[in-house]
């Protein structure tokens, strides 16, 4: 019976999450791609993208920094993008000589409204208004924390590289010596590093709702990392690929940044009740989880949740069916 519920509960939610089958089409934007040749950029203003820093183009790749200490590159659009769903796919390599955790600090692809500014996240600015989504290879939290000697709960624990969205709106700071913890919209695991094959991050923005998926491990398949519905994003912003080094280092290398335009069916109503938006935003700010304690209190809220829900379940289930017998009981009743 426990199974049971669980099982009807997951089905519920399943069914909730589900994408609400819109058909969608997709069209490349060569105006905000970056991908082969790259013969121009940041050589002529002719080109779309602009390079800045540390950041070089060879025939193969846009190579954000190199394998070597203290470097910062970036390219950046120079269009600003008026669509209102999109799907941006980049295909990158993070390579380096040193060993696991002896490298950093990665590499960051962003939709903000500032754009062509050096700084510490990633080495773009900090307090950006938009959207940031880190490929973080360096846990600084954890060598921090291991510094202090404080104990390091598992609980805690995120595994690196880390993917890692952020949204803000030019008044919150990344918090780097926490690997952006405090402003964690949600993220996942990705062993990027060194791979002979081929890397993917896909970041699909529709109808107010963000997620990203990462193809890393050459099969060619998508893989969830995270996908947060009411986010807020302004049109009319730049989309950009940065990368830092510090101590240590890694080559992050950009081979192309592909943008899709998604058709979404809306109804007239829906059109008519979107309003523009001017700041960046999510809707249940529940996501950004301030760094202390509530790490606890997070799993304990799910695990009553689920309690409930699953004891809500067993009743209505209860009820259906004492509700059903005396049905049936009423309608034997009236046959004989
Ligand atoms: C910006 O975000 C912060 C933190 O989420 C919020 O407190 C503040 O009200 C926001 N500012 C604007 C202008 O929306
Ligand atoms: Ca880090």
């Amino acid at each position: 019976m426990f199974f049971t519920s669980f099982l009807i509960l997951f089905a519920v939610l399943s069914v909730s999450f589900c994408d609400d089958g819109h058909e969608m089409e997709e069209f490349l934007k060569r105006e905000y791609s970056l991908s082969k040749p790259y013969q121009s950029i940041g050589v002529s203003g002719s080109s779309h993208w602009e390079l800045m820093g540390d950041a070089v183009v060879t025939t193969d790749h846009v190579r954000l920094t190199s394998d070597q200490q203290s470097k910062q590159g970036a390219v950046w659009s120079r269009m600003p993008c008026h669509l209102n769903d999109w799907e941006l796919q980049v295909h990158f390599k993070i390579h380096g000589q040193g060993k696991k955790n002896l490298n950093g600090d990665g590499l960051a692809v962003w939709y903000t409204k500032e754009r062509m500014q050096n700084g510490p996240v990633f080495g773009n600015r900090d307090f950006f208004t938009g959207l940031g989504v880190f490929v973080d290879t360096y846990p600084n939290e954890e060598k921090l924390l291991e510094a202090q000697k404080k104990r390091y709960t598992p609980r805690t624990e995120r595994i690196f590289p880390y993917v890692l969205a952020m949204v803000a709106n030019g008044t919150i700071s990344y918090d780097h010596d926490r690997d952006g913890r405090p402003t964690e919209l949600g993220g996942c695991n990705a062993m990027v590093r060194n791979r002979k094959h081929d890397t993917f991050i896909f970041i699909r923005y529709v109808r107010r709702r963000l997620t990203v998926m990462i193809d890393i491990d050459g099969q060619h398949e998508w893989r969830d990392c995270l996908d947060i519905p009411g986010v807020r994003l302004p049109q009319g912003f730049y989309f950009g690929a940065s990368a830092i080094t510090g101590d240590l280092s890694d080559n992050h290398d950009l081979i192309s940044m592909k943008l899709y335009q998604l058709t979404v069916l809306r109804s007239k109503q829906e059109e008519e009740q979107e309003e523009e938006i001017l700041i960046p935003s999510v809707d249940n700010t529940d996501f950004y989880r301030p760094y202390t304690d509530v790490e606890s209190v997070g799993s304990v809220g799910i695990f009553f949740t689920v309690l409930f829900s699953m004891l809500g379940l067993f009743l209505l289930v209860v009820v259906g069916l004492v509700v059903y017998s005396h049905w049936n009981e009423n309608r034997r009743k009236r046959f004989y």
